[in-house]
């Protein structure tokens, strides 16, 4: 069964400058068009992104850098604090799933992942189901590090592209992005920024959508990660989380308004 990965960036579903703050309406709009690509035959899962519920407290404390000894206390409570936060988010996603008629199953990284990173250990089978299957749904998490740092950042882009590249029969690899069409030459809200609409790694790229408040990367991460999947998925876009038919034009089609990743 052709397989599609789909990741709601957390700039899409949260505002990110204010902590907790859901985008209820874009999650709404996006979840017909998924509902749309599983009629069609595809197995998906989705991957959300942590937007204010994981950045915001993350970079207070530095929990993408892993246990600081002179502050271990209030990192311990930070820790608890972001899960608790995240799986509110993801309750929020997964209610809008369930309101649309698709069942759904939450795999929360912090129950199944262990390290950070692309070489984060974990088993992705449970992910591996058929399109009648409740669809899997996990995101980016805190997660636990063997050792001395205790914990770190898992980001959701580092999960797509362990899937992307080791499940079966992955056709089609999205990224959905709160700010632009896709890869921009430039800041997206600098005027005059265009779309890039093919990307390969070897392109530099000025843009950083998203730098300011992402502790795992932003939009350079995303482009990266991408571009990793692209050399064993044919169809890998960065695309406009509010226009979301566009995910269907590039399963039905392969062509869209967007950024292609090239491998
Ligand atoms: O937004 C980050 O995941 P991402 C997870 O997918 C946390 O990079 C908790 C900040």
């Amino acid at each position: 069964m052709p397989r599609v990965i789909i990741k709601l960036g957390g700039g899409l579903i949260t505002d990110k400058s204010q902590y907790k703050h859901l985008k209820a309406e874009c999650i709404e709009a996006v979840v017909p068009i998924i509902k749309d690509i599983i009629d069609s035959g595809h197995s998906v899962i989705v991957i959300h992104g942590a937007g204010s519920f994981g950045h915001i407290e993350s970079r207070k404390w530095g929990l993408a850098d892993g246990c600081n000894p002179d502050i271990e206390a209030e990192q311990d409570e930070a820790v608890t604090k972001v899960r608790s936060d995240m799986l509110e988010l993801n309750h929020h996603v997964i209610s809008v799933f369930e309101a649309q008629g698709i069942d759904t199953e939450s795999l929360p990284p912090r129950n199944w992942a262990k390290g950070v990173g692309i070489s984060f250990g974990g088993d992705l089978a449970a992910f591996i189901r058929s399109p009648s299957d409740a669809i899997p749904i996990t995101f980016g998490d805190v997660v636990d590090i063997p050792g001395e740092q205790k914990f770190g950042i898992l980001s959701g882009d580092h999960i797509m592209v362990r899937m992307g590249i080791e499940l079966p029969d992955v056709i089609a690899c999205l990224f959905l992005l709160g700010d632009a069409d896709g890869l921009m030459d430039g800041p997206p809200w600098e005027p005059g920024a265009t779309l890039i609409e093919q990307w390969i790694a070897a392109d530099a790229i000025r843009a950083s959508h998203d730098s300011d408040t992402d502790v795992t990367g932003g939009i350079l991460l995303k482009a990266e990660c991408a571009s990793m999947i692209a050399s064993s998925v044919e169809q890998v876009w960065l695309l406009n989380g509010h226009k979301p038919k566009r995910m269907l034009e590039v399963v039905l089609e392969g062509e869209t308004v967007g950024t292609k990743i090239l491998n």
